[in-house]
């Protein structure tokens, strides 16, 4: 364990070395360069690290990051954990094992189960699989009885097989990591503008006078944004930063597709960077709009009167909340100075073409949609929504989260799309929302003998209360995982646990009429295609579509969908996308020629989609916590070595952090107050009125993070996230705003 200095800018000639060490340590040099030389290009595959879509004109030199070829080097890695490697070991060995080392074992290779009383996992054949997959299925009191969760990288073709399985099957529920996610972004920007997706493309970066970039580590989880802010700036735009932690990709970028980045010089980002109280962008955001609105007396062209009179509603309503609050207390809670403010309200006045972008560290808090409900005031007041280099970006996180949703997997689908899927296939679809994510663990820790399926991901370190999630992942009657790698998840398998290998990202996928194609949309909804290079490493693996179409012939037989015959040709698959999703009307047309498609976006063009047909101002509360005196807000985080729950590495380089996950970020002022010793381990408790949760032996960190607030990894500390603390309407844990106590031995 080392703790160094954080870095004051990121990318540069050490984030070239750090990858390719990560991609030569894992990969046969051959590889990795066939690999990367197609990564992202148009018609090679899309990098299963972030949703950040491609610029039009591809740098040859290589379009992705540092990160990006780590998530290569994971999932290309090569090293195979094989039936052999399970024979090795057993789950209760491997449950002492670190998640970093359950990566490193390779590649799954061939179907696993496990049934009640064994101790190790053994090969299964396909064939058992299915069969013994649908009789379960089949043989359910109810289809409410099954969850089928989803994890962001599927492919659209995946997921809209997926959801019309599990929609013939019977049921809604079909939670995805979404609901972790960016479902608060969803369900603001829904009812405010009419659509759950962000507004802006690539291009509005270059046109805009003024970036907002509220709780996001691009420098880490977006790096291929950063050269979008650099090249926003040499446009002229200015970027205000709103973050409790002072991250090293917002303050500079070392661009290595650029002379001096190569050098190590970097390019100033933020213009302004406010280090605010964790989970207080709502009194910030009201502060910077009563001021505006103070201005605007004076100088009426400060806000844009005409589009608020003729494009929204509800502004009124929204004014006079805004008076009723008292500028002085919402600046003493956000923790920043009266002068930042300022300068803040500055920026904003005299520019009209602002984009908002946003992630994690706004989506899950108990008042997450608040949070961009009330951004979404600040662009109407501005009228920076519909009109180029302006709007809302929700920064998405796994590759094809947003596509996974367009194509249907949701627990509460609209009835727009489920009318559709009645009409096109005939069937009559359930009408019943299903569970989300938590509501799926709670009924799974209540009620025993569930089917849980998991078309990737890794539920149990993805969620909130690992200990409860552990319980409800053990209840269940048969756990099902399509997965390329080795996780938690598989080690508390139900009465039977299947382990599904499938192929990747960078795999080539044959069916009967050759190589298939697969699809998958970006942060800014456009659909392109993406193909793998690499020979599968196992006559085993098959793809998510094959898995899924076998195992619903299986469980529904061919009656209402050719199952069997539909993946001989993935055209089969978007045809039937095209006919029933809107947007992808002759699908296999437009993506043969490579091209892209961009989905219908109303708030894009200025026109509000939702029930009023007009934007909405929102009166948004203020987070109302009750902390008693030596309690800490808590907020868990992304190192720079992670890949959500998969881990490459022990280092958080920008954060100066190496060899240790187990930390906890702490102001200086916090360890003297509460008289902590840094040498000595650390227990954080959350006490909540259910329960006492404990993690022992973390380690402080001295940081520069606002007093009152720390940071620690996820998934290490999910263990304090009582299940039941999530946002209000969007269900999301609450996994950046837990209470703590300290306590030393
Ligand atoms: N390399 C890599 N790339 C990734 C991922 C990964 O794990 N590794 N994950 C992917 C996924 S699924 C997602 S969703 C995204 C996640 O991308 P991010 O949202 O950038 O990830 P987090 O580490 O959760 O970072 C949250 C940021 O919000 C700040 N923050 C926390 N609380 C608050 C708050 O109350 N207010 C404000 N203003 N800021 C706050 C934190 O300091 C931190 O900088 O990245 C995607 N890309
Ligand atoms: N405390 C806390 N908890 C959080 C968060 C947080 O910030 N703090 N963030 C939340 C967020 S934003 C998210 S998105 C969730 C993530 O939740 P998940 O999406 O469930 O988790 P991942 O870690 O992304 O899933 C990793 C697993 O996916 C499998 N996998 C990888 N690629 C593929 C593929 O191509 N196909 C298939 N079938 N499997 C594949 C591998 O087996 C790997 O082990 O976690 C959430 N949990
Ligand atoms: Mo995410």
């Amino acid at each position: 364990m080392k703790i160094g200095k954080p870095a004051i800018s990121a990318a540069g000639p050490k984030a070239v070395y750090h990858a390719m060490e990560k991609a030569f340590h894992a990969m046969k040099v051959s590889k990795t360069f066939k690999i990367l030389g197609a990564l992202n290009q148009k018609g090679g595959m899309d990098c299963p690290g972030c949703a950040w879509p491609d610029p039009a004109h591809r740098s040859k030199l290589g379009e992705y990051c540092e990160n990006g070829v780590k998530a290569i080097a994971e999932e290309a890695i090569d090293a195979n954990a094989d039936a052999d490697f399970f024979t090795k070991n057993s789950i209760l060995e491997m449950r002492g094992k670190s998640d970093f080392w359950l990566g490193q074992q390779g590649r799954l290779t061939q179907p696993m189960w496990i049934r009640k009383g064994e101790s190790h996992y053994s090969p299964v054949d396909w064939n058992t699989v299915f069969e013994t997959i649908g009789n379960k299925l089949k043989s359910l009191p109810t289809p409410d009885d099954a969850i089928f969760y989803t994890s962001g990288r599927t492919s659209n073709e995946a997921a809209f097989l997926y959801q019309l399985f599990v929609r013939i099957f019977g049921t809604n529920n079909l939670p995805d990591c979404s609901n972790m996610c960016h479902e608060s972004s969803g369900v603001a920007l829904n009812h405010t503008l009419g659509i759950g997706k962000g507004s802006v493309k690539l291009e509005d970066f270059y046109q805009s006078e003024l970036i907002l970039i509220f709780g996001q580590n691009p420098g880490t989880n977006h790096p291929r944004m950063l050269t979008a802010l650099k090249k926003a700036k040499e446009n002229g735009a200015k970027i205000v930063v709103v973050n409790p932690l002072k991250e090293a990709g917002l303050m500079s970028f070392q661009d290595p597709q650029s002379v001096l980045g190569i050098l190590g010089i970097g390019a100033p980002l933020a213009d302004l960077y406010l280090q605010i109280r964790i989970n207080e962008d709502v009194a910030l955001v009201q502060a910077v709009a009563k001021k505006l609105l103070e201005r605007s007396e004076k100088d009426p062209s400060v806000i844009d009167s005409d589009f608020i009179l003729s494009n929204t509603d509800g502004f009124e309503t929204y004014q006079k909340a805004l008076n009723t609050l008292e500028l002085e207390s919402l600046i003493s809670r956000t923790g920043l100075k009266t002068q930042e403010i300022e300068e803040f309200v500055n920026l904003v006045t005299d520019r009209k073409k602002i984009i908002a972008c946003w992630a994690m560290g706004l989506t899950q808090h108990v008042n997450a949609v608040d949070n961009i409900q009330e951004i979404v005031n600040l662009l109407l007041l501005k009228g920076s929504i519909g009109k180029p280099g302006a709007g809302t970006c929700p920064v998405r996180g796994h590759s094809n989260v947003q596509g996974d949703r367009t194509m249907g997997i949701w627990e509460r689908p609209s009835k727009e799309f489920l009318d559709t899927l009645a009409s096109t296939f005939n069937f009559e679809p359930p009408r019943k929302h299903g569970v989300d994510v938590v509501g799926a663990i709670e009924i799974m820790h209540q009620q025993p003998e569930k089917v849980f399926m998991s078309m990737g991901g890794n539920l149990l370190s993805a969620a909130p209360d690992t200990s409860f999630t552990t319980i409800a992942l053990e209840n269940c009657a048969m756990t099902i995982h399509v997965s390329t790698k080795l996780n938690r998840s598989h080690l508390h398998p139900g009465e039977i646990g299947f382990i599904l290998p499938c192929l990747g990202r960078t795999d080539i996928i044959q069916e009967k009429s050759g190589i298939q194609k697969l699809t998958v949309e970006n942060s800014m909804g456009m659909v392109h295609s993406t193909q793998g290079n690499q020979v599968a490493r196992s006559e085993y693996l098959l793809s998510e579509p094959h898995i899924i179409s076998q195992i619903a012939s299986r469980t529904l037989g061919n009656q209402i969908i050719e199952w069997d015959s539909l993946i001989d040709n993935y055209d089969n698959i978007r045809d039937l996308i095209g006919k029933s999703v809107k947007g992808f009307e002759s699908f296999n047309e437009r993506i043969k020629e490579n091209s892209i498609l961009e989905l219908p976006n109303g708030p894009r063009e200025g026109k509000f989609t939702n029930d009023i047909g007009k934007a909405r101002f929102t009166v948004n509360s203020l987070p109302d916590y009750q902390m008693e005196a030596n309690e800490l807000l808590m907020m868990t985080i992304r190192s720079h070595d992670q890949f959500n729950t998969t881990i490459y590495g022990m280092d958080d380089r920008y954060r100066g952090i190496y060899g240790i996950r187990t930390v906890v970020l702490m102001n200086k002022s916090d360890i003297e107050n509460l008289k902590l010793d840094v040498n000595l381990p650390l227990t954080l408790s959350s006490h909540y009125e259910d329960k006492i949760r404990k993690v022992e032996g973390l380690t402080i960190v001295p940081y520069d993070i606002p007093s009152g607030c720390i940071a620690t990894y996820f998934p290490e500390c999910n263990e304090l996230v009582p299940i039941h603390l999530k946002a209000r309407k969007s269900y999301t844990p609450a996994s950046k705003s837990v209470k703590v106590k300290v306590s030393q031995p």
